[in-house]
């Protein structure tokens, strides 16, 4: 319901007469508050609040999030088939959410150590945690981190390492203008725009081909203003599955440094795409390798499993060791308003586990267990539809990587597969093959299938 007037922040006139009205009319409740507190303001809404309207009710309803909506209407749904791809979170071929076992090893340590309390950390996180992420995303022996040259922040996951980046970005950085990829994952836009910086997309990705439109992304890096901060994906891009080789890693990088332009890699799934966590994070290393400056936003929620713990870090690569600690300085004071400090409990889990070789190797193992379940999965889904016979080439299906397939289904047709056949995803028609087993992946081909032929 509207309010009957409208948000006032200060006495206006209007707000003056309003008030006499309600005086008039006899809201005894309004004109005795007002008369004990002579500074407070009056404002409509505040009248609107006397007299049993809410000084909210003027706020539209706001829509569900394209990826996280998804879970929302699936929980809603009654029916005992139903099947949720939307969110990329890892199940298990039995369909349940997994907790690692190396994560439960760590947990069982950290619970049983008396010595560890629950004090504050350090604004910008566990120092242990920092140094261990940075050296799992930019390799053991980089110079820039024996140059300390490189400031690592814990923030809240992925998208908090984003944040806060974006945060130092808009205030420190000369060039406001970032570019990310067409298209990416759905909160890029929304995390730097609110941060205060501008988007601009470059082209990334080719419906026809199914495949990377590298032509067009040099093209639009080419004509990029010098400085501008390039939003990429470190590895398993989100939402196509579709990656630059080394070869064409090469020539961006080249073309980025050529420009000046700022590299800013998301890392959400190291690990994920390959099975191996350094064949995954060479093309952030080879930006680094060339003593050149970026930043990179690490999460632990799909390597580690550690969705919920909200666990990441960012890290700006500087050209000197006072450079880094300057920019950490700034960091702090991003970070200390916004949330104060970071969460202890899922970076002590990390740093057990990164910290510990025989329990660095068990969890390099079930994150190849993992990967290796989602590849399999796409073969198996490629395999069902070519015996279905459903018209089409779906062989993006095997080559896309990482957790996602971009199926090339169009909105008509993930509507009615979430209609008739109850399968959740999100509207651009990617598909989670992490939600995806092999008793579940009949029913996807079919699902498929009916909407190839039946929607078009
Ligand atoms: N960056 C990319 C490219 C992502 O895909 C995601 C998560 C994140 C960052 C942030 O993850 P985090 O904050 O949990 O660490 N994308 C998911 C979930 C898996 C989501 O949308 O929040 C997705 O389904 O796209």
């Amino acid at each position: 319901m509207r309010p009957r007037f409208p948000l006032a922040t200060h006495v206006s006139p209007t707000d003056r007469r309003l008030s006499a009205l309600v005086r008039h009319l006899g809201d005894s409740s309004a004109s005795s508050m007002e008369s004990q507190n002579p500074n407070q303001t009056i404002s409509a809404s505040s009248t609107a609040a006397f007299n049993g309207d809410s000084v909210f009710g003027n706020i539209v309803r706001a829509p569900e999030d394209p990826i996280l909506g998804v879970t929302v209407a699936y929980n809603k749904d009654p029916s005992p088939t139903k099947l949720n791809l939307g969110v990329g979170a890892y199940r298990t071929e039995e369909g349940k959410p997994l907790v690692l076992n190396v994560v439960r090893r760590a947990e069982q340590l950290i619970v049983n150590d008396r010595s560890r309390v629950k004090e504050y950390l350090p604004i910008i996180g566990l120092t242990d945690f920092n140094k261990l992420s940075a050296k799992l995303i930019f390799g053991t022996d980089s110079p820039a981190i024996q140059e300390n040259r490189v400031t690592t922040v814990q923030c809240l996951s992925g998208t908090g390492s984003l944040r806060v980046g974006a945060e130092f970005l808009a205030r420190h950085y000369h060039q406001r203008l970032i570019y990310i990829p067409q298209p990416t994952w759905g909160n890029h836009p929304k995390i730097f725009t609110v941060a205060g910086l501008s988007v601009k997309t470059y082209r990334y990705y080719d419906p026809k081909t199914r495949g990377l439109n590298f032509q067009g992304l040099l093209e639009d890096l080419s004509s990029a203003p010098s400085g501008a901060i390039v939003l990429l994906h470190a590895c398993a891009h989100n939402p196509t599955g579709v990656d630059p080789t080394i070869e064409q890693w090469k020539q961006i990088r080249q073309l980025m440094r050529s420009k000046g332009l700022l590299p800013f890699f998301d890392s959400a799934y190291q690990g994920f795409a390959s099975g191996s966590l350094d064949a995954d994070a060479q093309p952030v290393r080879m930006f680094v390798a060339d003593g050149g400056e970026c930043l990179a936003a690490q999460s632990y929620a799909k390597n580690m499993g550690l969705y919920g713990e909200r666990v990441g870090a960012l890290s700006i690569v500087c050209k000197t060791e006072d450079v880094a600690s300057r920019v950490e300085s700034q960091l702090k004071l991003v970070i200390r308003p916004m949330y104060s400090s970071p969460p202890i409990h899922g970076a002590s889990i990390v740093a057990t586990i990164l910290k510990d070789k025989d329990m660095y190797n068990e969890w390099t193992v079930e994150l190849k267990a993992m990967a290796d379940r989602i590849i399999s999965m796409r073969q198996q889904l490629f395999d069902a539809l070519r015996a279905r016979g459903t018209p089409g080439d779906w062989s993006h299906i095997i080559k896309q990587i990482g957790m996602f397939t971009f199926t090339g289904l169009n909105t008509e047709q993930v509507a009615f597969m979430t209609k008739e056949y109850h399968i959740y995803m999100t509207s651009d028609g990617r598909i989670s093959m992490a939600g995806l087993s092999s008793r579940t992946v009949p029913l996807l081909a079919d699902a498929i299938h009916a909407a190839a032929t039946r929607v078009v």
